[in-house]
C-alpha cells in the first residue's frame, strides 16, 4: 500500500486551509475523537477555523475529549478542506459522506482494509492507533501543545486498551512517554477512559454475562444483543461497545464475538470479533464483506434471527482456528 502524500505535506495542507473540517467516525471512540480534537487544538487560530463533526453523538464517558456530546457541523460553517481521521470506510461517516464527498481532501488512518475515498491519504496499518500517526505529523510541524498531548494520549490509550491489547507496540509506549514528558495528563485521561461506567453499560454487561455461549470446546465465546433486550433492560448500542473485548477475556477463548441486532434494520446484525491476533479476525469478517485488524474486526450479517447470525459467524470463526 502506497500513500500518496507525506505527513509533512499533509500538515502543510491542513495549515494552508482557512476553514478546516475534521470528520470522526460513527459511534466515535477515543481514537477518532482524540485525533480529531488533537488536530483542532493544533491548527485552530492563525486566522484558521477548525471544526470537528461526527454523524453520531459522543457518549458521555468520552465527552471529556470533545467537550460536548453533540458534534453537528455549525450552520454558518463552510469548510474548504475536509479531513477524516480513523475512518476505514465511507459507511463510517453516515450522512456526512454525501454532504462532503466532493471536499474530502485528506484521510489519515491505520485500518488494514481501507477504502481510499479521499483525494490524498496516509494510512499506516502498523500503528496501534491513528493517534500515533497524528502524533508524528504534529511533532514534525511543531504543533504538540498541551491539549494536543492530552487528546493524543487518550487516542492511543483507547485503541491499545491501556496498552494491554496485542496491537500495542514499543512505539505506542515511546510516543506515550513523549506525550507524558510534554505534560499529557495521563492520570486524568486514564481515569476518564477506564474507570467510568454508565448505568446502561452495567445493564449491558449483566445481559452479556447471562447470555454467554461457548463453541469449539471453549475456544470461541459469543454474546448477542437483540433490540428487545436493549429496550427491556435499558441500554443502547454505545453501552455495548466496551463489552466487545469481554468474551475474549475468558480463559481458553481464542476468539470472542459480540453480535448486535441493528435498531434501524432489525434483519441486519452487527458483528464484532476479537482475538489476540490469532485467529485472524479481519479474515473472518472479510468473508461477510467486513474488515479491520487481525486482533479486532467487524462486519454486518443479514439473518432471520440472532441465532442464525451467530451460527454464520461462528462457522467461519471455527474454520479460522488452527
Ligand atoms: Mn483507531
Amino acid at each position: 500500500m502506497e500513500n500518496n502524500i507525506t505527513l509533512s505535506a499533509a500538515a502543510e495542507m491542513l495549515a494552508g486551509s482557512e476553514n478546516l473540517l475534521i470528520l470522526a467516525h460513527e459511534h466515535p471512540d477515543g481514537d477518532t475523537l482524540g485525533c480529531a480534537f488533537a488536530l483542532k487544538h493544533a491548527f485552530s487560530g492563525e486566522g484558521r477555523r477548525v471544526e470537528v463533526a461526527c454523524c453520531d453523538p459522543v457518549r458521555p464517558t468520552l465527552a471529556f475529549i470533545s467537550g460536548a456530546e453533540d458534534l453537528a457541523v455549525p450552520e454558518d460553517f463552510e469548510p474548504d478542506l475536509v479531513c477524516t481521521v480513523d475512518v476505514a470506510a465511507v459507511s463510517m461517516l453516515g450522512g456526512l459522506y454525501e454532504k462532503y464527498r466532493d471536499r474530502l481532501k485528506l484521510k489519515i488512518d491505520h485500518h488494514r482494509t481501507s477504502e481510499f475515498f479521499a483525494e490524498y491519504y496516509y494510512v499506516d496499518d502498523t500503528a496501534a492507533a491513528c493517534g500515533e500517526i497524528v502524533f508524528r505529523m504534529l511533532k514534525g510541524c511543531g504543533r504538540l501543545n498541551k491539549p494536543v498531548c492530552d487528546a493524543l494520549y487518550a487516542a492511543i490509550a483507547s485503541d491499545t486498551g491501556s496498552f494491554k491489547f496485542g496491537n500495542s507496540t514499543a512505539d505506542s509506549h515511546r510516543i506515550s512517554a513523549e506525550l507524558m514528558d510534554l505534560g499529557a495528563d495521563f492520570k486524568y485521561v486514564n481515569r476518564m477512559l477506564f474507570e467510568q461506567r454508565t448505568p446502561g453499560e452495567l445493564a449491558a454487561q449483566r445481559a452479556a454475562l447471562a447470555g454467554l455461549r461457548f463453541y469449539a470446546g471453549g475456544r470461541i465465546a459469543a454474546v448477542g444483543f437483540t433490540n428487545e433486550m436493549m429496550e427491556r433492560d435499558g441500554f443502547d448500542e454505545d453501552d455495548i461497545a466496551p463489552l466487545h473485548s469481554l468474551p475474549r477475556e475468558i480463559m481458553g477463548v481464542e476468539m470472542g464475538i459480540t453480535i448486535r441486532q441493528t435498531e434501524a434494520d432489525p434483519g441486519l446484525y452487527k458483528i464484532s470479533t476479537r482475538s489476540s491476533g490469532e485467529p485472524d479476525c479481519s479474515a473472518v469478517c472479510a468473508v461477510f464483506g467486513g474488515g479491520g485488524h487481525k486482533g479486532a474486526a467487524g462486519c454486518r450479517i443479514r439473518a432471520a434471527s440472532l441465532g442464525e447470525a451467530e451460527r454464520l459467524i461462528v462457522a467461519e470463526a471455527e474454520k479460522a482456528l488452527s
